[in-house]
């Protein structure tokens, strides 16, 4: 199968190279990570070890493939939207975070699936990318129920040994990763702690309650999500990657833009137009847009 990742960070580094085991793979990312790929190959380190060669671009406009994942920063989709809505895709699946598909349904006219992934993937350097924790692949669509292009899409992702499943009931899902997003990336961004420590430790209160107010907005929006379902998925994933940074946290670190709009913006406009309070999300993101506008990063 032809697939095209359009955003090499390290997610998208991570599943694009493990697809190459089995599949003809396309990067689309940034210099110089993209000129070492296209030179001396990717290679994968950590859980898994394999030394891939896909093809690696840096613009991704006028490409054709059976399928197209968008594995960019939130804040790029409209950017990937235009460049994917230049060619031709049999089906073009998100894993980013936040509730971006919306935004690829309306530039692309092929079917558009979601997708979470809980792979846990680190950029080392130009070039080099470690797994840091064996994770699954969901892929199903937007509305829910079957899908025979999202089985076909799950099927490539088994050949090439990823962890994959189909996913029916995609519109829960989609809110369950939203509300570990609005649990753990606000309140570890702003404590500058790992994952583990933000749900374990005296943000655990806060974390726990922005997950219970993404489960409110979902089931105004008519997606059954209980609220002890999103902290329990909360609780699981700070589990599972106890010792990581999120990408929110990693962003603050490194002093970069992060995804506070499609993950907390995603969610108060929705609680606004149902009349949910959500003054934890609403506190969170204030917190981190004040932070981001004190660096000159908000354009608005
Ligand atoms: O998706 C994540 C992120 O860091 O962006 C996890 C690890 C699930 C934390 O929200």
């Amino acid at each position: 199968m032809e697939v095209l990742v359009y955003g090499a960070g390290a997610l998208g580094s991570l599943v694009g190279g493990l697809l190459a085991r089995a599949h003809d793979v396309t990067l689309v990312g940034r210099d110089p990570h993209m000129r070492r790929v296209r030179e001396c190959g990717l290679r994968i380190e950590g859980a898994v070890e394999a030394h891939v060669r896909p093809r690696a671009l840096t613009d991704g406009r006028g490409r054709s493939a059976d399928l197209a994942l968008v594995t960019t920063k939130a804040y790029d989709t409209d950017a990937a939207a235009r460049a994917l809505a230049a060619g031709e895709y049999g089906a073009v699946c998100s894993l980013q975070n936040g509730l971006t598909e919306e935004r690829l349904v309306a530039a692309l006219e092929c079917p558009v699936f979601a997708g979470t992934a809980s792979y846990g993937a680190r950029l080392l350097e130009p070039g080099r990318v470690r797994c840091t924790g064996v994770g699954e692949v969901a892929v199903g669509s937007l509305a829910g129920g079957e899908s025979a292009l999202a089985d076909r899409a799950v099927r490539a992702f088994r050949a090439a040994g990823i962890e994959a499943v189909a996913a029916a009931d995609m519109p829960r899902r989609r809110y369950e990763k939203l509300a570990v997003n609005a649990g753990i990336n606000g309140p570890s961004a702003l404590a500058r702690v790992t994952n583990g420590e933000t749900v374990e430790g005296p943000a655990g209160g806060t974390a726990r309650e922005a997950a219970r107010e993404v489960a409110r907005v979902a089931r105004a929006e008519g997606t059954d999500l209980t609220e002890s379902a999103a902290v329990e998925a909360l609780e699981s994933v700070a589990r599972d990657t106890a010792a990581n940074r999120s990408s929110m946290g990693e962003d603050v670190a490194a002093g970069r833009r992060t995804e506070v709009d499609a993950i907390y913006g995603s969610v108060l406009e929705r609680a606004d137009e149902r009349g949910v309070p959500a003054s934890t999300c609403r506190t969170l993101a204030s917190l981190i847009r004040a932070w981001e506008a004190g660096r000159g990063l908000r354009t608005g």
